[in-house]
């Protein structure tokens, strides 16, 4: 494999499924703090309280990140560590962190990769209505240009939103995630209001008027593909298309939303949340994309869950995404498609061909023999993977494995572990897998190659 001179190797992480220590040195509330709380919500009852406690031990993590090798290093600030009532009154201890770990990162040489928001909305704006009020927006970018001010002179790689499919229509309209609401209208004004949250933040960021600093977001990417080439199931694999990648990049890169998404919810006809100038905002061009790959979701056409189309959420468009072809699956039971990750990449820039740079954000698996050190499953997936991603036609400046660290992996708990890193969450000590030495090594051969 060889990749281009200046490609960068990274890891991810985010905020809230590493940091631990919720309540301290003023952190506010977040909505995951809530909903981990709520009977039933995430596995074995498992919360952020403590997870990987990289709040306390950062420097030990920014070692491992440093003996790794890589170059870049992508991790999200919690919003209710700065601002603990999500707007208002500045908590300066909260800056302060982020400053010693990006300064850290620094004087290793490797470069931080900020996201400003992987999901963590404080609890005091959920309160106030979430991403279903567009005020949220507003205060979105208010944030984003505080940090940008107080860290824009070290920070040069900011991304405004991870996923918003998942904190919109897992959060609001399938109930999976916090806030676990389970809604037609309000998930889909979560997307809009997203959406304009983004646009509004790049564009406050960029008001503050700093140089060399490059903009994005980050996108989780499953292609669609019908369980048969009937036109049933055809429609049905366009519908989930609408649903988990078009609503996002056609107003991103495109300019418009598809327009199948305004006849595809059943009863869900108002969207006076999209008004006159929106467009122009969410499309704020951008210095590059991140993308996440997983898997590839195989779709067939089926019955709404629900019949009363009035009732209907937001997730609930007449699509099974259970039958999956004759192939291994991880241990979150996703399909493993290398192939997956060519036409994740191949798609989006077909659709725009005016796209910025791409970025792999995320990519990683779980498998039952990761729990233990010598995880050879893991090793060969994220071998398929990279090999995958450099066979697209594209723009790739670079990779980030999901993740560097065994984490709270959401409504899962800690049951599944993503990290090269193993972490025994008794002792909170840190082991490196072999998938951590193989990835080392990897990075190296692949410099030498460049
Ligand atoms: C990423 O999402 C996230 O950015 C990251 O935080 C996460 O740890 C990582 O993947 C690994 O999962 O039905 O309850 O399983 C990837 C896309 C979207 C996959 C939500 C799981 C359904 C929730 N994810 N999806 S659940």
């Amino acid at each position: 494999m060889s990749f281009p001179d200046g490609f960068r190797w990274g890891v991810a992480t985010s905020a809230y499924q590493i940091e631990g220590a919720a309540a301290l040195d003023g952190r506010g509330p977040s909505i995951w703090d809530t909903f981990s709380r709520v009977p039933g919500a995430v596995a074995a009852g498992d919360t952020g309280d403590v997870a990987a406690d990289h709040y306390h031990r950062w420097a030990e993590d920014v070692a491992l990140l440093a003996d790794l090798g890589v170059d870049s290093y992508r991790f999200s600030v919690s919003w209710s560590r700065i601002l603990p009532e999500g707007h208002g009154k500045v908590e300066q201890r909260g800056l302060d962190f982020y400053r010693r770990l990006v300064e850290a990162l620094l004087s290793k040489g490797i470069e931080p990769f900020l996201t400003l928001y992987h999901w963590d909305l404080p609890q005091t704006l959920e309160d106030e209505g979430g991403w279903r009020n567009r005020d949220t927006s507003h205060r979105f970018a208010d944030y984003a240009a505080l940090v940008h001010e107080s860290l824009g002179d070290v920070v040069r790689k900011w991304t405004t939103l991870n996923e918003p499919y998942c904190s919109s229509i897992v959060g609001y309209g399938e109930g999976r995630h916090a806030p676990g609401a389970r809604e037609g209208h309000g998930a889909l004004a979560a997307v809009h209001h997203l959406l304009l949250g983004h646009g509004l933040a790049v564009q406050s960021m960029r008001a503050n008027g700093l140089e060399q600093q490059e903009f994005g977001i980050v996108l989780n990417q499953s292609p669609t593909v019908p369980v048969t080439d009937s036109p049933a199931d055809v429609a049905a694999a366009t519908r989930q298309d609408v649903l988990l990648r078009r609503q996002f990049s056609d107003p991103l890169f495109g300019g418009a939303y598809p327009a199948e998404l305004t006849s595809m919810f059943g009863d869900i006809t108002d969207f006076s949340f999209q008004q006159d100038g929106d467009l122009a905002i969410i499309g704020e061009p951008l210095d590059y994309v991140g993308l996440n790959y997983y898997y590839r979701l195989h779709v067939a056409d089926a019955p709404h869950r629900e019949p009363d189309p009035a009732k209907r959420t937001a997730h609930d468009i007449g699509v099974d995404t259970t039958q999956l072809p004759d192939v291994p699956r991880t241990g979150m039971g996703w399909p493993v498609e290398p192939v997956g990750m060519t036409t994740a990449l191949a798609d989006l820039k077909a659709r725009h061909p005016d796209l910025p740079p791409i970025y792999v954000t995320e990519n990683g698996c779980v498998f039952p023999d990761v729990d233990g050190f010598e995880d050879t499953d893991r090793i060969a997936y994220l071998r398929e993977h990279i090999a995958a991603a450099q066979a697209a036609d594209v723009d790739l400046r670079g990779y980030f494995c999901w993740s560097l660290l065994d984490n709270f992996e959401w409504a899962h708990g800690y049951k599944h572990r993503f990290g090269l890193v193993h972490v025994d969450y008794q002792t909170l000590q840190r082991t490196p897998r072999a998938s951590y030495r193989w990835y080392r090594d990897f990075i190296t051969e692949a410099r030498r190659g460049s």
